[in-house]
């Protein structure tokens, strides 16, 4: 494979590991817990794997293992620093006994369900450490849910003597982490499952995980990119430029990137949500930025979007809500034609939301009424949101014009960074924090845990200082609507109103939208001075700070 001098340099970084995990350790558990909702239910439905304890790894005594072998999936959407989870287990495996074996199944969890999978070997392993992508193993979005691949799946597992498999992927795929941990428990097949909290998106977070990994980085490459566009955007003078931002359901994406870059808009769906605005109020809120710009002989500025902000319009929300509803039924599984569909779901929903659903851009409703991913979700990515509102923002001002309202020029350019920064060579941040969630799930399956997700804390101090240990997933859990159904879910993180990172940039946002007070952050940074280097996200400092 032919590699980049900045590979090469890479390859020979040392992931940092917290103190705890550098010698042999103990397990010393806490209190029983309680998932976060529905807890008769939940623990109804998880008799084997509900109520057990955190765990907290302490320096312990070197203990024997004879040898066993692991398999890995990586599941949904990549995210950097997934290939140093896998270098991090990797090294934690063959630290506890070098005949350890790790396996990884190929392109996501449908490699365990069709038994496709490779050996990681040490050659293999070390062309892969502290680079971006999912590509050694690959990843996927089946969605692990049904017995019949349970059962597939342990007859691998027992092929290849596999004593835990460790799952790394978002809420979504640990829900199904926790569904197979619960499962085999129940079965007494003696295979445990260990989950990793992946995603950009940032919402796989609560009490005990503080970030998802691959948000870090994800969101030092958007704000690289967004803080270059703002540089020409005040050189040029000449275009309002319409940034969507990826993360499917929460803005923790956007609200980072707008606390790095002061951009002059920064939507927030989860407000935007409380605050119950229309599409219409959204684009007055712009337009009048936009104006009161203009007045100052700006015509210029940034706009930052969230992908997901259409779910969380309530009116459109209350339209996805009972879409997905129709689509979940047997007779809409049998239409394979998007035309049809899109007749069907009209002939099927309220008179109430099909007036929401006519009064969309026909594009727009189209893809609201298409398929979902294999997890029940609206495909936002595919949604053009930053064109949609530039071009309502466009006719608004035209209106305002005619009505002597607004004296300025408007140009608009659109942009969506979501795959651009999804692959990226993990920041020092998170090779190390990957390397130490992998590290530590061998440290979880040689405590024959199952059912918990491996965990690293305090990760705004030096790394050694940083706490690992393991939370039941069960904890995480509770009872919402999919595809249809009341299903046991991990509760998604959305951005909180009265958390910090939010607060802060609400003080600020009246200031960023009239001044022109961009920051440049610059690309990722990995060797120099630590304040540039080894700096987490804003959102996760102004969260920790005391
Ligand atoms: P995960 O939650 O699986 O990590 O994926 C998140 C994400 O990157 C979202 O930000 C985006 O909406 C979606 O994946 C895109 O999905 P796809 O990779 O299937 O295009």
């Amino acid at each position: 494979m032919a590699i980049s001098n900045l590979q090469k340099a890479r390859a020979a970084y040392q992931p940092k590991l917290p103190k705890a995990l550098q010698g042999p350790v103990k397990a010393v558990e806490g209190a029983a817990t309680q998932s976060v909702g529905n807890q008769d239910e939940i623990k109804e439905l998880f008799p084997n794997t509900y109520g057990m304890p955190v765990i907290t790894f302490e320096p312990g005594e070197p203990v024997a293992l004879p040898p066993f072998n692991v398999g890995i999936i990586l599941s949904g959407g990549q995210a950097p620093g997934g290939h140093n989870v896998i270098s991090g287990l990797f090294d934690g495996v063959k630290s506890l006994n070098p005949a350890n074996k790790l396996y990884g199944f190929i392109l996501g969890p449908g490699g365990l369900v069709d038994h496709n999978y490779m050996e990681i070997t040490s050659e293999i392993m070390d062309q892969y450490r502290n680079t971006g992508g999912f590509d050694i193993i690959g990843s996927g979005r089946t969605k692990l849910e049904e017995e019949d691949q349970f059962e597939k799946g342990i007859q691998i597992l027992r092929e290849l003597n596999i004593k835990a498999l460790v799952i790394i992927g978002g809420d979504d795929s640990n829900t199904n982490a926790c569904v197979l941990a619960e499962y085999y428990a129940a079965k007494k097949y003696g295979v445990q499952v260990i989950g990793c909290p992946k995603t950009i998106d940032g919402d796989l977070k609560n009490e005990q995980i503080e970030t998802s990994f691959g948000f870090d980085t994800a969101c030092k490459t958007y704000s690289e990119l967004i803080g270059n566009i703002q540089r020409d955007c005040n050189s040029a003078r000449k275009y309002w430029h319409f940034i969507k931002l990826m993360g499917r359901s929460a803005s923790h994406i956007a609200l980072e990137c707008a606390l790095q870059c002061q951009p002059n808009i920064c939507l927030i769906s989860e407000e935007v949500e409380a605050k119950a605005m229309s599409l219409d109020d959204v684009v007055t809120y712009i337009a009048e930025a936009v104006s009161a710009r203009a007045k100052d002989g700006n015509n210029f500025g940034t706009v930052l979007i969230p992908e997901g902000i259409i779910e969380f319009i309530p009116a459109i929300k209350k339209l996805i809500a009972e879409l997905n509803d129709v689509l979940a039924t047997p007779e809409a599984q049998t239409i394979n034609n998007g035309n049809e569909q899109i007749e069907f779901v009209k002939q099927h929903i309220s008179a109430g939301n099909l007036t929401t659903f006519n009064s969309l851009p026909a594009d727009v409703a189209a893809q609201l009424a298409l398929d979902r991913d294999p997890h029940g979700n609206v495909q936002v990515s595919l949604i053009e949101t930053e064109k949609l509102l530039s071009r309502m923002v466009a006719d608004k001002l035209a209106v305002w014009k005619k009505e002597g309202k607004y004296v300025g020029k408007f140009g608009s350019q659109h942009h969506f960074f979501g795959y651009e920064g999804r692959c990226a060579a993990p920041s020092n941040y998170d090779a190390d924090y990957c390397y130490s969630l992998g590290y530590n799930a061998s440290r979880l399956i040689a405590n024959d845990k199952t059912g918990y997700m491996s965990v690293i804390k305090n990760t705004t101090a030096p790394a050694a200082e940083w706490i690992a240990g393991g939370v039941p997933i069960t904890m995480m859990m509770n009872l919402e609507k999919r595809n249809g159904k009341m299903k046991p879910v991990i509760r998604k993180a959305l951005v909180e109103l009265d958390g910090a990172p939010f607060k802060f940039f609400a003080a600020n946002r009246e200031k960023w939208a009239k001044e022109t007070e961009y920051v440049y952050p610059g690309p990722i940074q990995y060797w120099g001075p630590t304040e540039v280097c080894d700096q987490t996200t804003k959102t996760l400092q102004l969260e920790q700070a005391k």
